[in-house]
């Protein structure tokens, strides 16, 4: 700010003399109508309306002239001041104008283009659930094994402790392949396997303990398709044989399964079943990874998934037999196991909410898109 003005007269101020505030008027509009876009726009009205431009300094000499002077001095400023501003919001205009027009045309789409007909496909959720699970067991050290769909009926159900005259062994149950002409179908010894244990018994004849494997795959039983059974279905399997292995174990490796796939609040329990290959043989439940059991026995937060029972049910396991572990030539004196099967389908029922079945396997997009394009 100047030194105070001794004359009182707003001319004698270099700064508010007339022909001065016309020429700070006259080089800011040259300079808005020269900016050529909008960048250059605020240059130059940081330039020439900025807190330190010098048409803002002329104006804060205004405070330091006598009251008689200010009301003219204020007029001169101001006005100047006004037209500087309507010629900014001018150009700005005509700029922002300018900009939108060639974005308009810069990034036109044309709808007419003919489109890629056909979407790029992805694994069904099925196989992506499978090997989600699998791979928490290669996490931890276990290894892939896989046995043959069509199966010796001696590896599905012999090997596995399953008595001659076991119900499951029935038409009704398995699916028998056609042996040589004049035989019946179940007199072949040829069945699409019934579950994915009869791998466990070729990962033991295969290789010496300590074994760790699990086994993904198909498989198949003489169910009719409905909302909760399909006669062609995938189950995962898992077998640990080794030197003093208990079902602290077991419940352990349960544990951590459910924790890895459904959050770290998770936990199983274990139910007293029987399976001709497990001793002592259990049915596998965890805790309900949507209510976490708050449901049970709460008739104000009732819970679908579990149908308010706090717990789902998962598949079976148990210790291996020691017979199982005898006939495929490992001493069950020295070494001990734990196995586990369930079935996937079943899997992505509860973790999905899918409500039935026979929607896995009509190859709907409408059904497997929403679980994404995973390859
Ligand atoms: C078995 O198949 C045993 N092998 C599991 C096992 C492995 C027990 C290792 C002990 C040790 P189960 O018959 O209960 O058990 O079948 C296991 C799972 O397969 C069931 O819990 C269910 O989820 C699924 N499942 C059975 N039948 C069908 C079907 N028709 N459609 C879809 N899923 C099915």
């Amino acid at each position: 700010m100047s030194a105070p003005n001794k004359s009182y007269d707003p001319v004698e101020v270099e700064a508010l003399k007339p022909e001065e505030i016309e020429r700070l008027r006259d080089e800011a509009l040259a300079a808005f109508a020269a900016a050529g876009d909008l960048d250059a726009l605020q240059e130059a009205k940081v330039a020439h309306t900025g807190g330190t431009s010098p048409l803002a300094l002329a104006n804060r000499e205004i405070g330091a002239l006598p009251p008689h002077a200010k009301a003219a001095a204020g007029k001169l400023v101001g006005q100047a001041r006004g037209a500087v501003n309507k010629a900014l919001a001018g150009r700005q205009a005509e700029l922002e104008a300018e900009r939108d027009a060639r974005v308009l045309v810069e990034e036109a789409v044309d709808v007419t283009l003919p489109y890629d007909l056909v979407p790029p496909g992805a694994r069904h959720p099925l196989t992506t659930m499978m090997e989600r699970v699998a791979d928490v067991f290669v996490s931890m050290g276990y290894e892939i094994a896989e046995g043959p769909e069509v199966e010796a009926e001696w590896f599905n159900f012999d090997a596995l402790n399953f008595t001659p005259d076991h119900p499951a062994r029935q038409m009704q149950d398995t699916f028998f392949v056609q042996g040589p002409e004049g035989t019946t179908g179940d007199e072949s010894g040829v069945v699409l396997r019934t579950h994915t244990s009869p791998v466990q018994a070729r990962a033991l004849l295969d290789r010496e303990p300590p074994v760790y494997v699990v086994c993904p795959g198909r498989v198949y039983r003489t169910d009719e398709l409905d909302a909760t059974h399909t006669p062609v279905f995938h189950q995962i399997e898992l077998l640990a044989v080794d030197e003093g292995l208990t079902m602290a174990d077991l419940k352990g490796t349960l544990d951590h399964m459910v924790r890895s796939l459904f959050g770290a609040d998770m936990k199983t329990r274990l139910r007293p079943n029987y399976f001709p290959f497990t001793e002592p043989s259990a049915e596998m439940d965890m805790l309900c990874y949507v209510c976490k059991g708050e449901s049970v026995g709460n008739p104000d937060r009732p819970c679908r998934t579990c149908s308010s029972e706090g717990w789902i049910e998962l598949g079976g396991c148990g210790m291996v037999n020691p017979r199982v572990l005898t006939a495929c030539g490992v001493d069950p004196e020295k070494y001990s196991g734990f196995a586990f099967g369930f079935g996937i389908e079943r899997m992505l029922m509860f973790r999905h909410n899918v409500e039935d079945m026979r929607d896995m396997v009509e190859g709907d997009v409408r059904f497997t898109r929403p679980f994404g394009m995973e390859i």
